[in-house]
């Protein structure tokens, strides 16, 4: 039997995709997947911390042991650093970008966008997490250090985007604007195995994912929604099944797989929604479309919002692409009613 492609081999088989791609986002996307071994690690012996670790916050290397985003952040930034295909970073950990600026760096076509370690504060009870990555070319002169405008890009000129999924099994899932593929790592290799080729999300499904706790706070079209997934209708498979996992990539990556809608809407304790545009939701709208699927603020595609800040937040609806039109028929028609 053939062994699967590892992500290695598939990055460079498909570097031919790019006629006068001179293999820097090969090494770019190397780098990631790298760091991404290193993250795993540290996230599978999270839970001996602290039977490991000795008293107070030393661990038994007698090193200051870091919260793991801060961790994860490190690690990617390191990497990332490391070769020279990455002028500079924007990470939800740093409050300004970072700018790899030396004559090398400078030169550097890309730019990186980076959610270290999304819904961490899940690590502590044992429930997936995710890191997810958006690339761009860089707008701004080469030869000069990053600037601002590098970052703020909208979505649709992402050149890459992908995520890793810390879950029962570790899966980085990108794209370079061809299709979607997933890779699965084997801890036994150390490699991630081509296990999920040409991926894509069903048109519809029966799984809608929202933090129902904060119902009261959501506008009418959300909550309308809410009770249309909730009656019953055996033409179109509903009720649907309400599954949130509090960790955006782990809810995003079952609703890839099996069909269904994310939704994380505006509300009076959120009133730009929570997620972040540059380093969460461009990265994910970007895979769901190379899927079938679909992105949505709940009126409009989310890679073509044009991005004012680093950190800026926005509705977010995403999935399969009929869930989210039924989804955005709700905002148009209660548009007008605050809730
Ligand atoms: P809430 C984690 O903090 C995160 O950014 C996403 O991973 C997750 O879907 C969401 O926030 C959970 O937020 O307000 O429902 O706890």
């Amino acid at each position: 039997m053939k062994l699967p492609l590892t992500l290695g081999e598939f990055i460079i088989e498909n570097q031919r995709d790019f006629p006068y791609a001179s293999g820097e986002l090969s090494q770019l996307l190397s780098s990631l997947r790298i760091a991404a071994k290193v993250v795993n690690r540290e996230i599978n012996k999270a839970g001996l911390a602290d039977i490991r670790g000795a008293a107070g916050n030393d661990n038994v290397q007698g090193e200051a042991q870091q919260k793991l985003d801060v961790f994860a952040n490190d690690i990617f930034i390191r990497s990332l650093r490391a070769r020279g295909e990455v002028c500079g970073v924007g990470s939800e950990e740093e409050e300004d970008f970072i700018s790899f600026n030396d004559p090398i760096h400078n030169t550097s076509k890309y730019v990186v966008l980076i959610d270290p370690l999304d819904g961490s504060s899940n690590i502590d009870v044992n429930v997936s997490v995710g890191t997810i990555f958006s690339i761009y070319r860089r707008v701004s002169d080469p030869g000069t250090p990053v600037q601002m405008r590098d970052f703020l890009q909208s979505g649709s000129e992402q050149v890459a985007s992908g995520y890793i999924v810390y879950g029962s099994s570790t899966m980085l899932v990108y794209t370079t604007g061809r299709g979607v593929n997933g890779f699965t790592f084997d801890p036994g290799i150390g490699s991630f195995y081509l296990s999920h080729p040409n991926l894509t999300i069903p048109r519809r499904g029966k799984i809608y994912s929202i933090n129902e706790g904060n119902y009261v706070h959501f506008p009418e079209g959300v909550k309308k929604y809410i009770k249309f997934c909730q009656e019953f209708n055996p033409e179109s498979d509903r009720p649907y099944s309400s599954r949130y996992i509090g960790s955006l990539v782990s809810d995003f990556h079952r609703n890839m797989l099996k069909g269904g809608i994310y939704i994380y809407p505006k509300g009076t304790t959120a009133p730009n929604g929570k997620l972040r545009l540059l380093y969460e939701c461009n990265p994910l709208a970007f895979i769901a479309e190379q899927a079938g699927g679909k992105a949505s603020d709940g009126y409009g595609r989310i890679m073509e919002i044009v991005p004012t800040d680093l950190h800026q937040r926005v509705p977010y609806f995403i999935g399969s692409i009929e869930m989210v039109e039924e989804a955005e028929r709700f905002m148009k028609q209660y548009a007008d009613l605050v809730s």
